[in-house]
Formats: C-alpha cells, sequence, structure tokens
C-alpha cells in the first residue's frame, strides 16, 4: 500500500522542480534540482490541484477557506463530537525538498484511504487539511495559514501581505484559484495531528521510526536594513567610508557567537541564523551602500529565544556610531515555544506500541503549523527519520520503509482519537 503514497509523493514532488523530473530514490536526487514552490506561484496551484484531485477520489468532501487552507471531511457516524483533523503544507522553501510538508498532507490522504479500503467508521469526523504559506517563503512570514485560522493575526491582514513582487496573498490566492469563501473556526475541532519529516539527526542517527514530538521551539525573526553609501571602492579612502556591509558583517558574528554560548549550555536548545543576506549593488568595485538581512532565533525556552532576540536588535542599533551607517529594524511576527497535548503525545505511542513499531519522544527544532493549532486544540506530531537529518535542502530524503511505518501510526493514532469520546 505504501506504493500509493508512493506515487503521490514522487509526482507531487514534481512540482517546483526545473526541469520538472520525479525522484524515486536517494541516488536521483540532484543537488541543483530541489524542489521550489511558494505560495501563489504555478508550482503551489499545481501541487495543490493535484492534492485535491487525491482528496476527491478518496471520498472526501473539500472546502478552501479565505487564507487558501484547503480541508477535506470524512464523515464520523457522530454528528456531535469535535473533529480529529490532520495534516500539513505543500509549499516549500527555495530549493527544498519533496517530503517536507506534502508527507504530512499525503500521508494524511493515504491514512484515511486505508479507513476507506476497510470499511473503517469513525465515530468522530475526520478532516485534512493543508495549510497556507507555511514556510514564509513567499509572504515573509512562517506559518501564515495556520496563523489566520486561529487568529493569530486577522484574515484581512494576512490577505494584505505583499510578496517580493508587491502582489498581495488575496491577488496571488486569486490568480491560482485558491482564494475560498469558507469561514473557518476550530470551534468544531479537537484533535490535530502533524505528520512530518524530523529535519535533524536524531531519529536517523539512533535508527529509530518514529518520533513523537512534546515541545516545538519558537520562532523569532528580525529583518534589519543597514544603509551606509554606495561609493567608488578604488578612490574612497577607508577612513571616509560607510560600508553596510563592514557593519552587517559584525551582526552575523554576533548572532553565531552569542546563540553559540547559549547552546553550549547543558540542555539548550538556542539556535541563531543569518540565513538571508541580500548585498547592494554587489559589484565588486563598489563598497556596499545597502545590507538586507533576515536572521532566524529559535529556542524551546521562551525567556532564552527572547533575549537573545533583544541582544540581537540592540547589537543592531549599536553599529551606527562605529560605522556611520543607518539602520533599520523590523520584527515580524514570532512563534513562541508551544509543548504539544499530552493527550495526544500518549495516543501516538500507544498506536506505536499496539502495531510494534519503535518510537521515540523528541522536541521539534523547526516550526510546524502544530505549534499554531496547538494553541485551539490538543495537538501532537509524528516525526520520520530523514537521510542525515538533511532538510530545507534538495538532498532531502526519507526512505519509503520509514514513510510506510509513520503512516501506520497516523493511521492508529486516527483511529484511536476518532474513537474517543
Ligand atoms: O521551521 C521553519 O522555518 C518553517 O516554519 N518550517
Ligand atoms: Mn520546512
Ligand atoms: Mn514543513
Amino acid at each position: 500500500m505504501i506504493e500509493r503514497l508512493k506515487i503521490d509523493l514522487v509526482e507531487s514532488g514534481r512540482f517546483g522542480r526545473n526541469p520538472l523530473c520525479t525522484v524515486e530514490r536517494y541516488d536521483q536526487l540532484d543537488p541543483k534540482k530541489g524542489v521550489t514552490r511558494p505560495t501563489g506561484t504555478a508550482a503551489d496551484k499545481a501541487v495543490r490541484d493535484y492534492a485535491v484531485a487525491r482528496m476527491k477520489e478518496a471520498g472526501l468532501s473539500v472546502r478552501i477557506d479565505r487564507l487558501g487552507n484547503i480541508f477535506a471531511r470524512r464523515a464520523g457516524v457522530k454528528t456531535n463530537t469535535g473533529t480529529v483533523m490532520c495534516g500539513s503544507h505543500l509549499d516549500s522553501v527555495i530549493d527544498g525538498g519533496q517530503f517536507d510538508g506534502a508527507l504530512g498532507v499525503f500521508g494524511a490522504i493515504e491514512a484515511i484511504r486505508r479507513l476507506n479500503d476497510e470499511g473503517y467508521q469513525n465515530a468522530r469526523p475526520i478532516e485534512v487539511v493543508v495549510f497556507t504559506g507555511e514556510e514564509g517563503s513567499a509572504f515573509g512570514m512562517t506559518l501564515l495559514g495556520s496563523s489566520a485560522l486561529v487568529g493569530k493575526i486577522g484574515v484581512d491582514e494576512a490577505l494584505s501581505l505583499e510578496n517580493e513582487q508587491g502582489k498581495a496573498l488575496e491577488e496571488s490566492l486569486k490568480e491560482i484559484d485558491y482564494l475560498g469563501d469558507s469561514i473557518e473556526d476550530l470551534r468544531g475541532v479537537d484533535y490535530f495531528i502533524e505528520l512530518h519529516v524530523e529535519q535533524g539527526p536524531i531519529l536517523y542517527d539512533e535508527g529509530i521510526p518514529v518520533g513523537i514530538v512534546e515541545n516545538i521551539s519558537g520562532i523569532s525573526w528580525i529583518n534589519a536594513i543597514i544603509r551606509g553609501q554606495a561609493n567608488h571602492a578604488g578612490t574612497t579612502p577607508m577612513p571616509m567610508r560607510r560600508d553596510a556591509l563592514v557593519a552587517a558583517s559584525e551582526i552575523v558574528r554576533f548572532v553565531n557567537s552569542r546563540a553559540s554560548e547559549m547552546a553550549a549550555r547543558p540542555g539548550a536548545s538556542t539556535v541563531g541564523t543569518v540565513g538571508k543576506f541580500n548585498v547592494f549593488p554587489n559589484g565588486t568595485n563598489i563598497i556596499p551602500g545597502r545590507v538586507e538581512m533576515g536572521i532566524d532565533i529559535r529556542d524551546v525556552v521562551q525567556h532564552d529565544m527572547d533575549l537573545v532576540r533583544n541582544e540581537v536588535i540592540k547589537a543592531i542599533r549599536s553599529i551606527p556610531q562605529k560605522y556611520n551607517i543607518e539602520v533599520e529594524v523590523s520584527t515580524p511576527i514570532s512563534h513562541s515555544p508551544t509543548p504539544l497535548s499530552r493527550k495526544v503525545v500518549a495516543s501516538i505511542k500507544d498506536a506505536a506500541g499496539e502495531l510494534g513499531i519503535p518510537a521515540r519522544i523528541m522536541n521539534s527544532g523547526a516550526g510546524h503549523d502544530a505549534q499554531n493549532m496547538a494553541a485551539k486544540v490538543n495537538t501532537g506530531m509524528i516525526f520520520v527519520p530523514g537521510v542525515n537529518g538533511v532538510s530545507h535542502s534538495p538532498m532531502e530524503w526519507t526512505e519509503w520503509d520509514d514513510i510506510e511505518r509513520s503512516v501506520r501510526v497516523l493511521t492508529q493514532t486516527l483511529k484511536n482519537l476518532s474513537q474517543q469520546g
């Protein structure tokens, strides 16, 4: 039965590769041909259309909300109990892999197909969900669709966010035909489960096929623009320069060294990255006049994340005097570290136990829509190992046997939760 899911993951993995091609084995991966599927692109539309077709084939009724989040429902025997929801996202980072997000969506559809094959009658309704814009690769904010769904940002505010081409999310969704009108709130949802690749080395190193997530790291983003003065690299004397890149490089070093210091404490989980860095005008013989940087700070401890974030902001604000430049700092929404539901953790553990599949409890360093959902409903996550722990890279891979095990655990968990009162 893994064949059916394998087809979905391989076929959907074509969308966003250039040129379009399928990858079925690790040795077919090409570091130059990752998956690039930001929200609102033709590739995003193609993968959404593919998923919706599979949902309909599986007998699900599909609806789309104003943020382009997709919901697909299998009715329950009872009509007065809350839904069990499961799913993930279909957008990707620039040059990512085919499993990040897609596994959670197609794995959930496969779980429903297995229930169909068995003629299983779920007491609670079960819904598959696809969240819009989890990665933040187009509209400047991670976990976009789920943030609006849980009311962390307003729907209109979310729809007016613009991508780098200056196009609003609303217009982008309309263009790909995913600007829906379903009004969603989570009052009728009791549980949410997200199946996802671990995106780290722990399960792969330990040879354990399933992870059960207890906590998800918080994420704080800081955007900084450093403005100096572009000038001639040959004629401008060193003391007279206003070099934005030299100033920015001090911030890069600060983020790395401060996060490393924090992470060196026993049990600490702090990480800090300058992942986005644009230099203008970017010519070898021109002193850089402007640098735009995107900084990502994470921790499972709110206090530690806030501490590093505030120190980084202070460091950015303190460089103008030294380098005779100007800075502009903005902080797009941040996501708090999130403990997941003990009840769902226990249910996933029971499911793995019933199936005889080894599993371990762990934390997630990556952000997930589950951390938004956890604010409103009992939420859990199932992790599956990735080869060498690599993700957000064209070299991301998960073995089919591990995928099969994780989908069995997901299916069993859905059964267990859907029967609970
Ligand atoms: O973790 C992330 O950066 C993203 O939300 N997956
Ligand atoms: Mn990701
Ligand atoms: Mn993901």
